[in-house]
């Protein structure tokens, strides 16, 4: 498979509602979208890197440079192999998996329309169907709380996951959880506390919720490791796994029980399904993350989620949770049950629409130029 030429865009898509995390609130999102030209196919790429380092250190200004300055110089006219051998290509670089992750994704797209399958088909995937939730952002008020998560449940969403920071948690939760006493229920803290805040810890641990989801630092698996072993609740990382070796060594001391993996975060789809195989392995169940991706992303999601260890609801939900108008056809829609089909089209199976990506791009440019 050989590179010809690749167009990068910037891209500013508007948020139907705004999303507030631990982070800070947003109401557009930012990414890159990759478009790759081989032998007269396109593939589609999106880098899930955001305007701010909020989630993670790398930008969409970040990524730009990596990849125009280094990546992208890397991959151009050479004859590449498999996609998971982008790998051994980049090796000379360190760092920036959101860069990466978007660039394999494009070459995953064009190897699966050269190859005639889908990619689920090419990872692995055995659903047709994978079960999906929502995460609802921090709310201004308890009653906007209680009506939002309201009106997804009566969408058909059968698994909720709420954001929380400090002051924003044990009532909001509790709340949540004598409303609707049977529905499956999760938190994702991105990072924002510590062993300090126990008695947080403690109240969450009586909702009997799936998981929580990134309590601690990112950078901290000692501190994960001590809350799990007071904790009933699964603890789940996030932020923490960005490699097979993170995955093995959290396992390891018991620094949580259930993983979610994000192709971007780990840097690519080939990383993810090597740390679904860990999970697998050692009985640790994973969900795939999401990360408001637009049509692109989210079809690459689908399609990870479809592996056989993904046994519990990832965060992807139908496109109408985040955009009134996408970049790529067909919409992704809920299926009763709470699940979204997976692609079955060759590559990511979704057309990108030229008019609706023109009018959302900020900044475009082609190499070579
Ligand atoms: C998470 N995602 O699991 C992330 C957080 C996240 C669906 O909860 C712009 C605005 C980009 C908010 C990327 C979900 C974001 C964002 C990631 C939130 O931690
Ligand atoms: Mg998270």
């Amino acid at each position: 498979m050989r590179i010809n030429r690749v167009e990068l865009r910037h891209v500013r898509m508007p948020l139907l509602s705004p999303f507030e995390t631990s982070f800070g609130r947003e109401t557009e999102r930012d990414c890159l979208i990759l478009r790759l030209e081989s032998d007269g196919l396109e593939g589609w790429g999106e880098c899930v890197a955001d305007r701010s380092p909020g989630y993670c250190y790398e930008t969409v200004e970040t990524a730009w440079h990596v990849l125009a300055d280094f990546f992208l110089p890397a991959v151009l006219g050479a004859d590449l192999g498999a996609p998971g051998d982008l790998a051994s290509r980049l090796k000379p670089f360190r760092g920036h998996p959101l860069a990466r992750a978007g660039l394999e994704m494009a070459l995953w797209d064009l190897e699966g329309k050269r190859a005639g399958k889908s990619l689920a088909s090419l990872l692995g995937g055995e659903r047709e169907r994978v079960p999906v939730g929502v995460s609802v952002g921090i709310q201004p008020s308890m009653d906007a709380l209680l009506r939002t998560v309201e009106a997804y449940v009566e969408e058909g969403y059968r698994r909720v996951k709420l954001k929380i920071k400090p002051g924003r948690d044990v009532q909001e939760v509790g709340a949540v959880r004598e409303r609707f006493p049977d529905l499956p229920l999760q938190v994702d803290a991105n990072s924002a506390y510590t062993l300090e805040d126990w008695p947080v810890f403690e109240a969450i641990d009586d909702l009997r919720l799936l998981l929580i989801e990134q309590p601690l630092q990112e950078d901290d698996l000692i501190d994960h490791s001590r809350l799990q072993a007071r904790l009933r609740t699964d603890v789940c990382l996030d932020e923490s796994i960005l490699s097979r070796r993170h995955a093995r060594q959290a396992i390891e001391i018991g620094a949580c029980r259930v993983i979610n993996i994000k192709a971007g975060r780990v840097g690519g789809l080939e990383e993810a399904r090597l740390i679904h195989a860990t999970c697998r392995e050692r009985g640790i169940p994973v969900w795939c993350g999401g990360m408001l991706e637009t049509g692109i992303g989210r079809a690459s999601n689908l399609a990870l989620a479809s592996l056989p260890g993904f046994t519990l609801p990832g965060d992807i939900s139908a496109t109408g949770r985040y955009y009134r108008e996408d970049i790529a056809e067909p919409r992704f829609t809920l299926n009763p049950g709470s699940t979204i089909s997976v692609p079955t089209r060759p590559g990511l199976g979704i057309d990108v629409v030229p008019e609706a990506l023109d009018r959302f791009s900020l900044r475009r440019e082609s190499f070579p130029s």
